[in-house]
């Protein structure tokens, strides 16, 4: 007789389903009927090769510690362990954030070629464990994890999502608990739309009025703030250990009311505006033809660029209105090889597409048809494609009308509208070789809370998450919908805000605290 594996009293409501709940939806995954395995006060992460292994493995202890309350220590050894983190290729997909994960009666192993494949395998894990791993506090478990593998790759290399920080502010702690909800679903990038009219949110040594004056406004009068380079870098460097890179974004030659109010030199008529608090777009405008614009714009990029490890650095370029086309294609001329020249890769807004191309520049799509011919012929000239359509990703459009923020120009997105499309196939003449990713941004001049953040974000962000990680032939409207419905206490447990979308049959919070129940919108 084969040994029978000991089964816990009470089977766990995370067993039966488990590996068929997993959002991003894996590229492949298997229960091993009768298998389990349980952590507990004794079970330590064996991790190799230190330090790079260790970051993650640290990550992913300081989430189970919270929960558990188990002491669970970081040992770097590339020795067997009840959890064990490690570089291998065999078996493991052969792409940089790939990764293997497999279940045994004696613990669980994650092995991949990368740090970042790692990482995403712990993200794995988590969701392999019972819902109240996500909570803040110690509970009692047990905390089982159901026997199998999951074997693991993403469709296409950018997985974005953007948050607007100039209409309004939030402080570095805000970013880094944004990072860490992105990177539940394997979200790789973090842009950062640092400016824009009613802000100027990072700090540049050349031009320190930037953030100094042009940082102190947001919309509606509050007090704004920027990101003084140690806190840039904190960002970056904490986006790093969850796998994410930050793309930066100095928004021209509109959207920069906050920087002419700041220094007269830089606007057509050498006179400073006043400070803007309002949501108007398309007003303002960089003076294109003087020499001072680009020494500025040299200086900006030259000092992002310095603090971003990251290859792209976005140069916005949408809706300047008061920019006539031929003026803007001068202008996007000369700007983009200012940004080559930092050693970065330019990336846009698709307005960006008919201008002068620069080496493998990223066209980054917002509008709302299936078809734009300056896009596909950007194509054609070596751009790529970041797919960002607003009546399918902008995450600032309401679900419904009844929900208390965010504008409705592209339409109300409920979850279905954000993940019923293909990114491979969605854009007419941009073939999927084009396409770079999918990125999902957060506008805010109407999102002025971190619970109106997630509130905006969840369910809708793993949605785009997922189109952007999971093999196409897994999209199924009913089966995400089911898989998106078990992920609802997990937020419940991180206390998360989230819209409990009708079109979702949410779990019902048995036994929870209503205070950590979400709000019903
Ligand atoms: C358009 S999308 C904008 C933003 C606004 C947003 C509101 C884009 C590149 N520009 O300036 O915040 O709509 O939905």
């Amino acid at each position: 007789m084969p040994p029978v594996a000991p089964r816990p009293r009470s089977v766990p409501s995370n067993e039966l389903s488990a590996y068929a709940d997993l959002v991003p939806a894996p590229v492949g995954a298997e229960p091993t009927a009768g298998v389990h395995w349980t952590l507990s006060a004794t079970t330590a992460i064996h991790t190799h090769p230190a330090p790079v292994a260790v970051a993650v493995a640290e990550h992913l202890a300081a989430v189970l510690r919270r929960a558990t309350g188990h002491p669970l220590p970081v040992v770097p050894d590339d020795g067997p362990g009840p959890i064990r983190l490690h570089f291998a290729r065999d078996g493991v997909p052969e792409h940089s954030e790939g990764y293997r994960l497999d279940v045994t009666a004696d613990g669980v192993t994650v092995a991949a070629r990368t740090a970042a494949g790692l990482f995403h395998g712990t993200q794995t894990l988590r969701q392999l464990l019972p819902a109240e791993v996500e909570s803040g506090t110690a509970g009692p478990g047990p905390w089982t994890v159901p026997g199998g593998y999951v074997v693991d790759r993403p469709r296409f290399a950018y997985r974005g999502a953007m948050l607007d920080v100039a209409r309004h502010f939030r402080p570095v702690a805000d970013i880094l608990r944004f990072i860490d909800l992105i990177s539940l679903y394997k979200i790789n990038h973090l842009h950062l739309h640092l400016t824009d009219d009613q802000g100027w949110r990072i700090a540049i040594d050349n031009w320190p009025l930037l953030a100094e004056y042009g940082g102190a406004s947001e919309v509606g009068g509050g007090p704004g703030g920027h990101y003084s380079k140690a806190d840039y870098r904190r960002i970056v460097e904490y986006a790093a250990t969850r796998a994410i890179t930050v793309v930066p974004e100095i928004d021209v030659p509109g959207h920069t009311n906050a920087a002419l109010a700041a220094y007269a030199e830089l606007s057509p008529d050498r006179t400073s505006p006043p400070v803007y608090t309002g949501t108007e777009v398309g007003f303002s405008a960089l003076a294109v033809h003087s020499e001072t614009t680009y020494d500025f714009l040299h200086d900006v990029f030259t000092e992002i660029a310095a603090l971003t490890p990251g290859p792209y650095l976005h140069v916005g370029g949408d809706e300047a209105f008061k920019v006539p086309a031929a003026d803007y294609a001068t202008f996007m001329a000369r700007t983009q090889p200012l940004v080559v020249a930092t050693g970065k890769t330019v990336m846009g807004w698709h307005q960006l597409a008919d201008t002068a191309h620069s080496p493998g520049r990223v066209i980054q799509f917002w509008g709302t048809s299936d078809r734009d011919d300056t896009v596909a012929d950007a194509v054609t000239r070596g751009a790529r494609v970041l797919l960002s359509p607003a009546n399918r990703a902008y995450l600032d459009m309401k679900y419904a009308t009844d929900t208390p923020v965010g504008h409705d120009w592209a339409g109300l997105l409920e979850v279905r509208d954000v993940y019923d499309w293909d990114p491979g196939s969605f854009l007419a003449g941009v073939p999927e070789s084009a396409v770079l990713g999918v990125e999902a941004p957060l506008w805010t001049e109407s999102v002025t809370t971190m619970a109106e953040v997630e509130l905006m974000l969840f369910p809708r962000l793993p949605a785009i998450a997922e189109l952007g990680w999971s093999p196409a032939g897994t999209r199924d409207w009913a089966g995400f919908a089911r898989r998106l419905a078990a992920q609802g206490p997990r937020w419940s447990a991180a206390g998360i805000t989230f819209h409990r979308s009708p079109q979702i049959s949410w779990p019902a919070v048995a036994g929870a605290p209503s205070a950590a129940q979400p709000p019903a919108t």
